[in-house]
């Protein structure tokens, strides 16, 4: 029987390039779960086989919402779920905590409930994130997954709780799920809001000069291991299909370039047709705190599943600029600076 699997945040940067991934290398039936109004813009290349019931069902409704997950989940039964819906932005989550901790936590409760009152034998990928591990010491970096959580903004607070929520219904249901701290992954439809992204998309509107050739930062120190999400995705895939996993694993996974924003910034300017650009920090980016050595010690996920990234820092930052690049092209100047 085809299996089938549900993703949380199907609209989103990984989401989406996840059903990328599964539609090309399963034979899977593919549900979504999005909200009323969500953008459309990251899976409209698959309208055709959505608006024909091929592989691609959609369902409306909110992680916010156990009601609305209660009918999506009497109707399907899954036997895959990764659960990426999420307030993302950890520069919106100064903003906006409790929405944050709204979506990320309550959100993860209701997604895991449904989970066990409707499909108990599902494989589960409940996605954390690096940012659980915050202001890590020199001393302690690579991180590992044993390496103590010190959250550094409200988004990391509530994926410190999605985590251990993960693992308490794996330890106290005995619910297979598998917990990931994908450490920076980027790529086309990263949000606009993480630095790479901000410096691809001013660096695209600078060359239709619709922006002065002055690229505004944050914080240039931070360190970062960066991934491309299309790695990322396929990581996900084999966490949920690798047979030898514990129930109630967590994983730290990442790339293996590793530089600072600067280092990224100006790798993105170099690739530029702008030979003019400069860069300045603009105070209102820079965050309350940072986390700012983010260095994974992925052995335990290779071990597991075989995983090596296969793009490399300049493929993903030429496609990263491109996406943007084509963006700028089709929408002009009708971007929010932020
Ligand atoms: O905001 P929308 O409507 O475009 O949908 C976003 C979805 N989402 C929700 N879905 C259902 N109920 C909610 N209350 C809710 N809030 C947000 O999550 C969107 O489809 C997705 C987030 O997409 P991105 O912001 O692009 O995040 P990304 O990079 O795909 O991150 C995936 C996962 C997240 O758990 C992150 O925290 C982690 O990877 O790093």
């Amino acid at each position: 029987m085809t299996e089938t699997a549900f993703i949380t945040g199907i609209t989103g940067m990984v989401g989406s390039h996840l059903l990328d991934f599964l539609l090309e290398n399963t034979s899977w039936n593919i549900h979504g779960l999005l909200r009323w109004r969500s953008p459309l813009d990251n899976i409209s290349h698959h309208v055709s086989k959505i608006n024909n019931d091929d592989r691609v069902f959609l369902h409306y409704g909110d992680i916010t919402d156990y009601a609305s997950l209660e009918v999506i989940f009497k109707l399907q039964k899954f036997d895959y779920v990764f659960h990426l819906a999420a307030q993302s932005y950890p520069k919106t989550s100064f903003d906006a905590p409790n929405n944050t901790y709204q979506t990320n936590i309550i959100g993860t409760e209701n997604v895991l409930k449904a989970c066990l009152s409707f499909c108990p034998d599902a494989t589960i990928h409940n996605c954390s994130s690096s940012e659980v591990f915050g202001r890590v010491p020199k001393h302690l970096v690579p991180i590992v997954e044993d390496t103590p959580f010190h959250p550094a903004s409200p988004y990391a607070i509530s994926k410190c709780s999605a985590d251990l929520i993960g693992r308490h219904y794996a330890e106290a249901y005995n619910l297979r799920v598998l917990t990931t701290r994908m450490f920076t992954h980027t790529g086309p439809r990263r949000g606009d809001v993480f630095m790479e992204s901000t410096f691809a998309k001013q660096i695209a509107l600078i060359e239709r000069n619709f922006l002065p050739p002055v690229v505004k930062t944050g914080n240039l120190e931070s360190i970062r291991t960066i991934a491309d999400v299309r790695d990322a995705v396929k990581a996900y895939f084999l966490l949920v299909t690798s047979q030898n996993i514990p129930s109630g694993s967590v994983f730290n996974i990442g790339g293996t370039f590793t530089a600072s924003v600067k280092t990224i910034l100006e790798k993105l300017i170099s690739l530029s047709t702008n030979k003019s650009i400069i860069h300045q920090i603009d105070p209102s980016r820079i965050r309350p705190i940072d986390a700012d050595l983010q260095i994974p010690n992925t052995k335990k996920f290779k071990e597991f599943t075989n995983w090596e990234p296969n793009y490399s820092f300049d493929q993903t930052m030429r496609d990263l600029l491109e996406y943007w690049r084509q963006l700028s092209s089709t929408y002009g100047n009708k971007f929010l600076q932020r």
